[in-house]
């Protein structure tokens, strides 16, 4: 907590204190850059390639793909323990000319291929995707902006996008993208949080909203915060992506901060680069460091506003791994039936005033290994999942799902794993809540 001994002293630390991470855009160009890399590994835990994901990067001419630059500040964030944002798959910038010129057939084909092969060559490493960036118009309509994905495919681009992309890695966050949404009364915030609202009633896969936050010297509109629960209450994170203020006022990038750190389901934020340096707006020095890698007083501000952490927001920060202490409710054991078999049980292993913490154990009874486990019950309606880890979230019908990830659907006959997740309630969380187990 701020002013004990027990601040934690880098941006990244400080976020993980209330279980979110502080990342910023780099360019794989500046990674030689000894300050600039130093700076960058030891305070921030999360990176977004600034611009080497990009279609312009990835596929510059039709079916042939590099990765070269991406694949460097990938491998730098993995030695360093950090989460990767992919940026981005579908946005009608930086978009090579020969997309736009393809049919409607051709370029569904072509869009449905990027993504799946530039997904596919990241699979396992990405933390969360912008699947779909800026598809929304400015001013006072509300409406999809004309580019060659909405004027040749429809206003369903989108959707379709978000389903490929799910299908190409189900473990990726998927994301909606966009600048200009902070406000909540504004025809763009509006017309991007009915898009959630109905992909969310239809079952059409999306798990976050990105807010890119490139603020004005006054800083974040007034109902930022208001806008973030909003967006939330839907059923998706929500994360600040771009985050960059004119002159860095720290008092701006404190209620930035804040806006975040009040939302139990905002994640993290990341800031558009490391350096005023190397900002896309240099002019305005919008950053946390100064051209020499000096800490500004906004980075103080950013710091001792992340370090007094959030009131909705978990005591604990979830374990990545699995605890090495056994669940409090012992799972059952049936005699083992032949072939693979598995069962689930549940431990409260945290409570406090508007949330839960549970463990799931998930057992292999049978007589063969697992090699993927589902776990499904019934979530009471007022008490919403709001974070998981070691499994993925879904639907079945009515019911709450949880899929094992790419690392732990494997379970020899007898061993066990273990998932987590949190909820929001203003309840106690159920003392019996039964849960079955699948093995696919
Ligand atoms: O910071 C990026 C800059 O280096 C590029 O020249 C520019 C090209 O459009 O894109 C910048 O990043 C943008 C991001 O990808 C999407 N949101 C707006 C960002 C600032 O323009």
């Amino acid at each position: 907590m701020a002013g004990t001994a027990h601040a934690a002293g880098t941006l990244g630390a400080a976020a993980a204190s209330s279980g979110r991470y502080f990342g910023a855009a780099v360019a794989a160009s500046h990674l030689g850059e000894s300050a600039y890399a130093s700076t960058f590994d030891t305070e921030f835990n999360a990176v977004t390639p600034e611009n080497e994901m990009k279609w312009d990067a990835t596929e510059p001419s039709r079916g042939s793909f590099s990765f070269g630059s991406a694949d460097q500040i990938v491998s730098n964030a993995q030695a360093h323990g950090m989460k990767i944002r992919g940026h981005t798959l579908v946005w009608h910038s930086q978009l090579p000319s020969w997309v736009g010129n393809l049919s409607a057939s051709d370029l569904q084909s072509a869009m449905d291929n990027h993504i799946t092969q530039v997904m596919t060559h990241f699979k396992g490493k990405i933390y969360a995707w912008d699947v779909v960036n800026e598809a929304f118009a400015d001013g006072a309509s509300g409406q999809h902006r004309s580019s060659p994905f909405q004027d040749k495919l429809g206003n369903g681009f989108i959707e379709h996008a978000f389903r490929t992309a799910r299908s190409v890695d189900p473990d990726a966050k998927l994301c909606y993208n966009d600048y200009n949404i902070e406000n909540w009364t504004d025809a763009k915030t509006q017309g991007v949080y009915n898009m959630v609202k109905d992909f969310k009633s239809r079952g059409v896969p999306i798990d976050c909203v990105g807010f890119q936050s490139h603020f004005g010297s006054s800083g974040p509109p007034a109902g930022f915060a208001t806008t973030l629960a909003n967006f939330a209450s839907l059923g998706v994170d929500v994360q600040l992506t771009e985050l960059d203020i004119a002159q860095a006022p720290a008092s701006a990038y404190t209620s930035t901060v804040q806006a975040c750190l009040s939302v139990a389901r905002c994640t993290g934020i990341t800031v558009w680069g490391v350096t005023d340096k190397y900002s896309w707006r240099s002019g305005d020095t919008p950053l946390l460091f100064d051209g020499n890698y000096g800490k500004k007083a906004a980075y103080t501000a950013v710091l001792n506003a992340l370090n007094a952490g959030g009131a909705t927001t978990p005591p604990t920060t979830p374990p990545t791994s699995p605890p090495t202490t056994p669940p409090t409710t012992p799972p059952t054991t049936p005699p083992p039936t032949s072939g693979p078999v598995c069962a689930a049980s549940y431990a409260v292993t945290n409570s406090w005033a508007g949330g839960y913490q549970i463990e799931v154990t998930v057992k292999s009874t049978g007589t063969a290994a697992l090699s993927a486990w589902t776990v499904l019950w019934n979530q009471p309606a007022d008490q919403t999942v709001s974070q998981m880890w070691n499994a993925v979230q879904g639907t079945n019908g009515s019911l709450t799902t949880a899929h094992n990830t790419s690392y732990n659907g494997s379970v020899a006959p007898g061993a066990s794993t273990t998932f987590g997740y949190l909820a929001n309630s203003a309840d106690a969380p159920a003392s019996t809540l039964p849960m079955s187990c699948t093995i696919s």
